[in-house]
């Protein structure tokens, strides 16, 4: 007998790319999955919710900023297997926002180069996107 799939999850991150050139990270917090790794922020889509709309409240809740839906560029989708579901997570690119991007729910914030985010351990859902990123940017 083969094993009940696992559900999927899906997920929303972004790429915020400042006017240098680097990408926001934020590390995940005590006491959450994955915690001290450094994630792509984001977080679950809600039911009824569109993959924009889930992003830009996520980004307003833990980094405090407002995001135009027209300013999300759809990038790369991510996909990995966690032990209890599937995830799947587009990551858009972001470069325009307003406000001052704010650590609200995370341990820490870094903006870092393309060339050293491998210097950073990541979910290895996020880790993949790492050579895209650094490819394109
Ligand atoms: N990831 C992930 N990478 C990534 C994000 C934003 C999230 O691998 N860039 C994973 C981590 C969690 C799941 O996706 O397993 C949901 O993340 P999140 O942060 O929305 O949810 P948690 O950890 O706060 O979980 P709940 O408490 O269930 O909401």
């Amino acid at each position: 007998m083969s094993e009940a799939p696992l559900p999927t999850v899906l997920v929303v991150a972004v790429a915020l790319i400042d006017v240098d050139g680097r990408v926001l990270i934020a590390q995940r917090p005590e006491g959450k999955a994955l915690a001290g790794l450094w994630e792509f922020p984001g977080g679950k889509v809600e039911p009824g919710e569109r993959p924009e709309q889930a992003l830009i409240r996520e980004l307003n809740e833990e980094l405090g900023i407002d995001v135009n839906e027209a300013c999300l560029a759809p990038f790369v989708f991510a996909s990995h297997a966690y032990e209890s579901f599937h995830l799947l997570m587009p990551l858009y690119l972001c470069r325009r926002w307003s406000g001052v991007v704010t650590k609200r729910e995370h341990a820490a914030l870094a903006w870092v180069k393309p060339n050293k985010l491998s210097d950073y351990p990541m979910p290895p859902a996020d880790a993949p996107l790492v050579a895209w990123l650094r490819d394109l940017l």
